[in-house]
């Protein structure tokens, strides 16, 4: 078995909670487990990602925070340098603080993963998810 490393990482509380209510409805034996099990999914959504080619088309489903700090502004930036790729969007502002994105998309594999990691990794971006469609 290989060795185990620990590391410290840290939580908005709302997504602790979030978290641990997940753990006892599943019957998650530690948190460990848990998160382990999601960095997992998150790997496998990146290889996956990762050998994508050639034109696709699809929509990308993103929620975020909008009181983040120069969030709104960041995220308009990047749709703007990827504009070549960007069809159309549509925003539903959904609650006091949630913004919900929905981006069709149609262009190079690469340019597509570009425009998702832009996004993705924005802090006060929640989650950004591709459907591919062809
Ligand atoms: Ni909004």
């Amino acid at each position: 078995m290989s060795k185990i490393i620990r590391v410290g990482v840290t939580f908005p509380p709302d997504l602790l909670k979030e978290l641990d209510k997940l753990l006892q409805d599943m019957g998650y034996e530690s948190r460990s487990k848990a998160i382990q099990d999601s960095v997992r999914v998150l790997v496998n959504e990146y290889r996956w990602i990762q050998e994508q080619k050639g034109t696709r088309v699809g929509v990308l489903v993103m929620l975020y925070d909008h009181e983040a700090k120069g969030l709104d502004a960041s995220l308009i930036d990047a749709q703007h340098e990827h504009s070549n790729v960007i069809y159309s969007s549509m925003h539903i502002h959904l609650s006091e603080r949630n913004c919900l994105e929905t981006i069709a998309v149609k262009g190079k594999a690469e340019e597509i993963i570009d425009l998702v990691r832009r996004l993705k990794t924005k802090r006060g971006v929640k989650s950004v998810k591709l459907s591919i469609v062809s």
